[in-house]
């Protein structure tokens, strides 16, 4: 019996030294299970002689109840501290200043489309979209390249097949949709290029252009440099110096190539001129009626002059800490 008196004791003593529900479930276990040491004592009930079993029965169900009760008091003890333990630790100051969301913005080459597609809107143009895998003919072919010009080999090409390749020009765009035309028109289109050459700060392998073409029954040269000229002063300021110098492209005749200097740094942007009365009769326009101008222009060096950026790689790497200057 007295066993009965220690093993009570032990039992209150480690209920009440419990010091969270996981260790209370320990305890519990211990002397309270299905083999715990209660259960150890009920099973010797059997083996004692009818005069003992009532009283030890007794003492022992006592015993039960006793640590089952205690167990139950702990537990609700150990619950309202750990409630009170978790709104601490939880809880939320509303009076504190919110956090600022970062604000995404549109990248730099974007605005400069945005803005390069203002501006030819702002001026008649039409935009138009053409694939970045394009036709040779189209890419080529179309404007007045002859399959052995050494002007091919200034825009080496992705090629995916004999007749199919990666464009290296948004002029490409002509030959798709002159035939598809009744002048007088004025349309443009920009977008990716490609080309296979060595990068450096102001060549990579993917780049943008924009490509306008008019044609009317009397468009000039006059009339392609005020174009540009307006384009260029828009996106530049009037601080800007533009420079055309005599250039050759096989779709052009005469041909330019236009520069622009800010802050006493010259960039080539592009190229230009009439468009060659070849392509004109390539796409079903009479070019003793129809006269017409074109100029391609790279995209990327536009920010790079704009905002002295002096490595094209840069507008690709998307580094947020050069991208959240601008
Ligand atoms: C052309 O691509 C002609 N299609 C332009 C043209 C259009 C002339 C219509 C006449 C009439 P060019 O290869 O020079 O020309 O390229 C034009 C511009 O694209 C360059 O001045 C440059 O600003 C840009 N560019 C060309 N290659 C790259 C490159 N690898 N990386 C970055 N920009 C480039």
């Amino acid at each position: 019996m007295s066993h009965l008196d220690d093993l009570r004791q032990a039992g209150m003593d480690r209920i009440s030294a419990a010091a969270s529900l996981a260790e209370l479930e320990a305890v519990e276990v211990e002397f309270l299970g299905r083999k715990g040491s209660v259960a150890g004592l009920m099973r010797l009930i059997p083996t004692l002689s009818a005069e003992e079993k009532p009283a030890f029965g007794q003492k022992v169900n006592a015993l039960k109840t006793v640590l089952t009760q205690a167990a139950e008091a702990r537990r609700s003890e150990l619950q309202s501290g750990e409630l009170d333990r978790r709104l601490r630790a939880e809880s939320i100051d509303i009076t504190r200043p919110g956090r600022v969301p970062a604000l995404g913005r549109p990248h730099l080459l974007s605005q400069t489309f945005t803005q390069v597609a203002d501006i030819l809107v702002g001026l008649g143009f039409r935009q138009v979209d053409g694939p970045e895998l394009e036709e040779f003919r189209f890419n080529f072919g179309a404007l007045n390249f002859h399959e052995e010009h050494p002007a091919l080999d200034e825009q080496d090409s992705f090629y995916v097949s004999d007749t199919r390749l990666l464009r290296t020009q948004t002029t490409a765009l002509q030959g798709r949709v002159m035939p598809t035309l009744t002048p007088p028109f004025r349309v443009f289109t920009l977008g990716r290029c490609f080309r296979r050459e060595a990068v450096d700060a102001t060549h990579y392998h993917t780049f943008h252009q924009v490509d306008a073409f008019l044609v009317d029954r009397t468009s000039s040269l006059a009339d392609l440099k005020g174009t540009l000229g307006a384009m260029v002063r828009e996106l530049f300021g009037d601080d800007v110096t533009v420079r055309f110098r005599p250039d050759f492209f096989p779709f052009v005749e005469p041909g330019v190539e236009i520069a622009v200097k800010l802050r006493h740094r010259w960039m080539e942007l592009g190229g230009a001129g009439m468009i060659h009365p070849n392509v004109l009769r390539n796409v079903g326009i009479d070019p003793t009626e129809w006269s017409g101008f074109a100029f391609g222009l790279g995209l990327d060096r536009m920010p790079m002059v704009r905002r002295s950026i002096d490595d094209i790689r840069l507008l690709f790497e998307n580094d947020v800490r050069l991208l959240r200057q601008f």
